[in-house]
């Protein structure tokens, strides 16, 4: 009997021992777990974060950009060099890399540090014969070709031609299970490869599918939409913007053409030929164009005039060179009969 109190003793011992090590476990599973779950939502909110800056400053920079070169935007980059590069055929809207070198930017990168994407559309690209028409008041400018949708694919920009997007940037992030980056024949690149045919280039290695709207190939499945056709296209395309969930994890920014006004109005009246485009001396906006216009058909007809007087005078003189040199050579001819004549018969 007095030998069962110290066993009984040590078994409580050793169930306290074994209760504490379960205690402390579970702490710190759970500790470890919420430590994770912290860890999780700040890299979340530093990527989504970091994505967010980089599509803002890929904006302004396009949007500077068609300030300086006549509402225009630059070809993508097919080689993540960050120069622009050709793009297809005139007025098919192309994706490629954002060309942040041609735009004068560093590289820009989103939260999972891949360089932006970029789709431009058929009628802005610089390479484009497509006249561009401003806003005039009454009408409205030159539609681009991009319809966004939110993730029920109701639409989000783009309900009507004058808001279809001119651009749209994205934020690829990181992989999801079926995309593969891999350079293929070329060396590396800033942001892809020098084979330009590489997965490591393609939009499908970065654009993903949601609701039935690729991302990719700017492509919707559904009924309904104004048409949407594979990327290089010349017709309409849709892009999708959500949240991310499963496969999906694009963050997209986009132009519409008011984004670019500035751009516009820089364009006109002074450096076209014409007045501006889509305005006449009768159909002028506001006043500050009316006179912006009407002085500069006074300096057109003035410079017209100059150079017709110039050229008057210059046929007068030409003509009047033509007959005097006429008259030179018949005088020098008869100069020689008479001075031959002379020596012959001692005239
Ligand atoms: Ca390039
Ligand atoms: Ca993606």
């Amino acid at each position: 009997m007095i030998a069962r109190a110290p066993i009984h003793r040590s078994k409580v011992k050793q169930s306290g021992a074994v209760l504490l090590m379960l205690t402390l476990i579970l702490a710190l599973s759970i500790s470890s777990s919420l430590l994770s779950g912290f860890g999780h939502k700040a890299y979340v909110v530093k990527r989504d974060q970091v994505s967010t800056t980089a599509l803002a400053q890929a904006r302004q920079a396009l949007i500077s950009y068609a300030y300086l070169n006549e509402a225009t935007l630059p070809c993508p980059d097919a080689d993540g060099d960050g120069l622009s590069d050709s793009c297809g055929n005139d007025a098919q809207s192309v994706e490629g890399w954002l060309p942040w070198q041609t735009l004068g930017t560093k590289p820009l990168r989103d939260g999972d540090g891949v360089c932006l994407r970029y789709a431009v559309s058929g009628n802005y690209k610089e390479s484009s014969s497509i006249t561009l028409e401003a806003d005039t008041g009454g009408g409205f400018p030159t539609e681009g070709h991009f319809i966004i949708h939110d993730e029920n694919n109701n639409i989000r920009l783009g309900s009507s031609a004058d808001q279809y997007a001119v651009a749209t940037i994205f934020a690829p992030l990181k992989n999801i299970s079926s995309q593969s980056r891999d350079l293929g024949s070329g060396a590396g690149t800033t942001c892809g490869s020098r084979d330009t045919t590489a997965d490591k280039n393609n939009a499908k290695s970065y654009l993903d599918t949601l609701a039935g709207v690729n991302n990719a190939l700017g492509t919707f499945s559904g009924v309904g939409v104004a048409g949407s056709g594979a990327l290089p296209t010349e017709q309409l395309s849709v892009f999708i913007q959500a949240d991310h969930q499963g496969d999906f994890n694009d963050v997209l920014a986009w132009l519409s053409p008011t984004d670019l006004t500035d751009a516009y109005n820089e364009v006109e009246p002074e450096d076209d030929d014409e007045c501006a485009p889509g305005q006449s001396e009768n159909n002028h906006s506001d006043n500050a164009n009316e006179q912006a216009c009407n002085k500069k058909d006074k300096k057109d007809k003035k410079d017209k005039k100059d150079k017709k007087d110039k050229k008057d005078k210059k046929d007068k003189k030409d003509k009047k060179d033509k007959k005097d040199k006429k008259n030179s050579g018949l005088g020098g001819w008869l100069w020689t009969v008479w001075n031959v004549l002379w020596g012959w018969f001692g005239f």
